[in-house]
């Protein structure tokens, strides 16, 4: 995150890491992306984050990746699911979409607490111009390879219009994807926050409104952070998580 603040504690309970490490091997998990709690069986994540050759798991309830706490919940993944129509092209990502089954121990998946919470879906588009909150232990200006402290800043949703205008991104956005962030720079999301959430409030419910996708650089002039837009995939998350006991 790039012109953020230290994470309060308790103040993204959806907040993810997700770990990634060679299938059948022992090595140490490493983050590789964030992503979102909606079901306590189900992280939404990017589908850029998910390579189907690695094993992967969920670190949930952590401010400080570095340290060990009674908060957090480590989570081991049981299958991934990117979506059908995933697409990487030169230099954009359609339908930047994925999702992540947890493994139930006794029954149960994630555990709600103060630490870990589901964050709501949304069923209409926020306005133009509205602040939201993004979050993740990405790369700062300081910290390249990212930050062991979780990290948030509050960005404003930008018009399809601006996204979509020569000096921003151009042909490049489409309906899957929405710019969040300000034209000037210097807020952002950026590598390491990728699959993490945007995150809008309306009556007091949180919604996990964008899902860090991808964007030229981190905060500067004319290039805001591009997420996935939750909106236009919520009949598809519906479907793929609609199963019984989870
Ligand atoms: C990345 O490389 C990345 N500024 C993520 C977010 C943004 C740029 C790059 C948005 O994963």
């Amino acid at each position: 995150i790039y012109g953020g603040m230290k994470a309060l504690p308790g103040g993204h309970p959806w907040q993810a890491s997700i770990q990634i490490r060679p299938k059948g091997t022992l090595l140490p998990f490493r983050h590789v992306c964030g992503g979102t709690l909606i079901k306590s069986c189900w992280v939404l994540t990017a589908g850029h984050c998910i390579d189907k050759t690695k094993d992967y798991q969920v670190i949930l309830g952590s401010i400080n990746l570095g340290k060990s706490d009674e908060s957090k919940q480590t989570l081991e993944v049981v299958e991934t699911i990117i979506h059908e129509q995933y697409m990487e092209t030169a230099d954009s990502v359609y339908n930047d979409i994925a999702l992540l089954r947890l493994k139930n121990k006794n029954g149960k998946c994630a555990v709600e607490s103060q630490f870990v919470k589901t964050a709501c879906l949304p069923s209409v588009d926020f306005p133009d111009g509205n602040e939201c909150s993004i979050s993740g232990w990405g790369a700062t200006p300081e910290l390249q390879n990212g930050s062991n402290q979780l990290l948030d800043a509050d960005v404003l949703l930008i018009s399809q219009e601006i996204c979509s205008s020569t000096q921003v991104y151009g042909k490049l956005i489409d309906g899957t994807m929405f710019c969040a962030g300000y034209l000037e720079g210097g807020v952002d999301s950026c590598q390491g926050d990728s699959g993490g959430p945007l995150s809008c409030v309306e009556k007091e419910k949180h919604y996990i409104y964008g899902v860090v996708s991808w964007g030229d650089n981190c905060g500067l002039k004319n290039k805001p952070g591009v997420y996935t837009r939750v909106t236009h995939f919520v009949d598809w998350i519906n479907r793929r998580t609609a199963r019984a006991g989870v």
